[in-house]
């Protein structure tokens, strides 16, 4: 298939474009490497450099013997989104290029509008260039777990069937998003609703939890192939910030109780569910949606997993309860479906012991370039920095 990724440069986005490509399909790529520019902007650099877009497919068609393409530009510019799809057609559009950080989203005033006017606007442009250039092409979308928030009741996947004073309907899954960040993912879940039931575009909206690690198939073999690793605290998910404190002999960073739960998945997890969504298209006229995660953990559970891999490691680990910066519930109950991935043919790769172990063996040889200042600032969802 010939597939587009939209922002390809990324932590998702560039194992996602050699995953593709490894699977013999046409990958083209689409970056403005606004997260670089983010990163730098704030002093949240990642564990390690990471060569620019040419050069890591300049790494890759060494590698593998496959050719990878690339366009340096703003999607949310219409001149060079529409200049990319009427050049390549693709049969397929994976879109990661959005602001991805719910603690850049809560910085400023005008971080927060970047995020609005970045994530709804690229959606936006897709979702136009689609109906103009690709009418056919099917568009999985990088969605998030955090739009359900974390409601009293299971979360469906996607949809919920209601009935009200004696009558029934299928609605989207109620969403409460828990940043402005997660908002927008909202807010892009609604536009591409109303574009499917109007135009009858194929979408499928990934809900995906916080994910982890460094390695896959792909990149083993070479680090100049590697993610970036972010373990800053606006660019950093969770676990990959306790691997890195653990190897900085930083205390674990557990905000407020530590009870806080959400659904995780290693970095080669992400790349099986989205390539499996790719091949089996959602149909015209369909929203289908995923729970994009393998496994529920606490924040606690985390911490905890990390210390004990650590004196594996001989790393001495300590946690440390720090107020939470956040808003969000400490002790809440938890319980999300992820059924469809898995009957799609998702093969879990869990958090093992051995697992937990290589990530942080691989962190350890990075334990010089770690800039200790960078670890915790304490963004506060009420006022910022
Ligand atoms: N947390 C800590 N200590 C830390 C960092 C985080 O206790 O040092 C807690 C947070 O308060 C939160 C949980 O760990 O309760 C997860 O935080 P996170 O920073 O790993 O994840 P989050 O901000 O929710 O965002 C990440 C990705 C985002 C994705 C989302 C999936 O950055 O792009 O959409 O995970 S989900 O969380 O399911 O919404």
């Amino acid at each position: 298939m010939r597939i587009l990724i939209l922002g390809g440069d990324g932590y998702l986005g560039w194992p996602t474009a050699m995953k593709l490509s490894a699977a013999g399909h046409e990958v083209m790529i689409a970056d403005n490497y606004l997260r670089r520019r983010l990163m730098r902007e704030i002093d949240c650099e990642a564990l390690y450099e990471t060569p620019n877009l040419h050069e890591r497919i300049r790494l890759w068609t060494a590698h593998s013997g496959k050719e990878i393409s690339s366009r340096i530009g703003d999607l949310d510019d219409w001149t060079f989104i529409s200049f990319v799809f009427e050049e390549f057609r693709p049969e397929a559009i994976v879109h990661y290029a959005e602001q991805p950080s719910a603690p850049y989203s809560m910085l400023n005033r005008a971080a927060a509008r970047l995020t609005l006017d970045n994530n709804l606007g690229v959606t936006f442009n897709v979702i136009h260039a689609m109906n103009e250039y690709t009418p056919d092409a099917h568009l999985v979308k990088l969605g998030t777990m955090g739009e359900y928030g974390t409601p009293n009741i299971d979360i469906e996947e996607g949809w919920i069937d209601i009935e009200h004073k004696g009558r029934k309907d299928k609605f989207l899954f109620p969403r409460a998003a828990g940043s402005f960040y997660h908002t927008t993912k909202v807010l892009d879940t609604d536009m591409l609703w109303f574009y499917v039931r109007v135009w009858g575009l194929r979408v499928t909206d990934l809900m995906q939890g916080p994910v982890y690690g460094i390695k896959t198939d792909e990149n083993s073999e070479d680090s100049g192939l590697y993610p970036f690793l972010n373990y800053d605290e606006v660019f950093g998910t969770v676990l990959n910030r306790f691997m890195v404190q653990a190897v900085a002999g930083y205390p674990l960073t557990v905000y407020g109780k530590g009870g806080q739960t959400r659904g995780y998945l290693h970095l080669k997890d992400t790349l099986q569910c989205v390539q499996l969504a790719v091949e089996t298209p959602a149909k015209a006229g369909e929203l289908r949606v995923f729970n994009q995660f393998v496994e529920t953990f606490s924040v606690n559970d985390l911490a905890e997993i990390v210390r004990a891999s650590g004196e594996r490691l001989g790393l001495n680990v300590e946690i440390r309860n720090l107020p939470n910066p956040r808003k969000e519930a400490e002790d809440h109950y938890y319980n999300p479906v992820n059924t469809g991935l898995l009957e799609l043919g998702l093969q879990p790769n869990h958090l093992t012991e051995a697992v937990m172990d290589d990530m942080l063996g691989t962190t350890m040889n990075y334990r010089d370039q770690i800039v200790k200042e960078r670890i915790f600032r304490g963004v506060r969802w009420k006022n910022g920095l």
